[in-house]
């Protein structure tokens, strides 16, 4: 019986661990963190990371489906995502915008084409080999500006941390997505060029060298972030 006591108090110990990884739950809208899901599309993935870059969960999670709500949001204004636990992973953080196509709602858009720019990002602080830091770690949400020159209308918003402890062999990033359903309003007349456009999934091979990496000792000397550069 104590063996079996201290076997489930093991596995209780365990479980957190497991349990516990974090999700992007909510936005944060006019400085204010809404309501879990309402405005984020719900997924199946109970707290799994997406492995696999040529996969359709690359897109908004697996199993995403319509949140009720979209977000109203002035461009220039900042905007964010809330994680239910804080992140404990190493690895960066990218934040991506698809324009909702004419005859679609944020709601209803799944995000699939050559949609997707960049808005924001969070990589490594390296120093040449000695040490490679993570802004991203501990974090419990991350906000960025919606670009003040952006056209108004219906968006997704992506964001992803990509976790590196274990990616040192191809497939070993984890993905941590979450897509936010937005519309943009303003005075804003600009919409990024094509070639400023990726498909995801297909914006990454994961053979990329800021995904297939090993960043524990010695520090990598540098870390190159994965995805275009940021819309600007
Ligand atoms: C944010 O504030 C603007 C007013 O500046 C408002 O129109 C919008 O509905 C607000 N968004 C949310 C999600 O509350
Ligand atoms: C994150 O939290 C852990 C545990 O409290 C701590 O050891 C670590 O130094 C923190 N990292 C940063 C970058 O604050
Ligand atoms: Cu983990």
């Amino acid at each position: 019986m104590k063996f079996f006591a201290a076997a489930l108090g093991l596995a209780a110990a365990l479980v957190p661990q497991v349990a516990a990884h974090y999700r992007w739950t909510s936005l944060i809208v006019n400085g204010t963190t809404t309501t879990a899901y309402q405005y984020v599309k719900p997924n199946t993935n109970i707290n799994s990371p997406v492995t696999v870059v040529s996969s359709s969960d690359m897109t908004c999670n697996a199993g995403a489906s319509s949140a009720p709500g979209i977000a109203w949001v002035q461009a220039g204004t900042s905007v964010g995502f809330a994680l239910d636990t804080p992140i404990y992973h190493p690895g960066p953080i990218n934040v991506y915008m698809a324009k909702v196509p004419t005859g679609q709602t944020a709601a209803t858009f799944t995000g699939t084409g050559s949609v997707w720019f960049k808005v924001a990002e969070l990589g490594a602080i390296t120093d040449g080999g000695s040490t490679i830091k993570w802004p991203a770690d501990n974090l419990s949400s991350f906000t960025f500006t919606i670009p003040s020159k952006l056209v108004a209308g219906d968006y997704l918003v992506r964001i992803e941390h990509i976790a590196l402890h274990t990616a040192s062999a191809y497939g070993g990033a984890q993905f941590y997505i979450s897509c936010g359903q937005i519309h943009v309003f303003g005075t804003g007349t600009s919409s990024p060029s094509s070639s400023s456009l990726v498909a995801i999934p297909g914006v990454y091979t994961g053979y990329e060298p800021g995904l297939l990496i090993y960043i524990w000792f010695p520090a990598p000397a540098t870390y190159t972030q994965p995805g275009p550069a940021v819309w600007s």
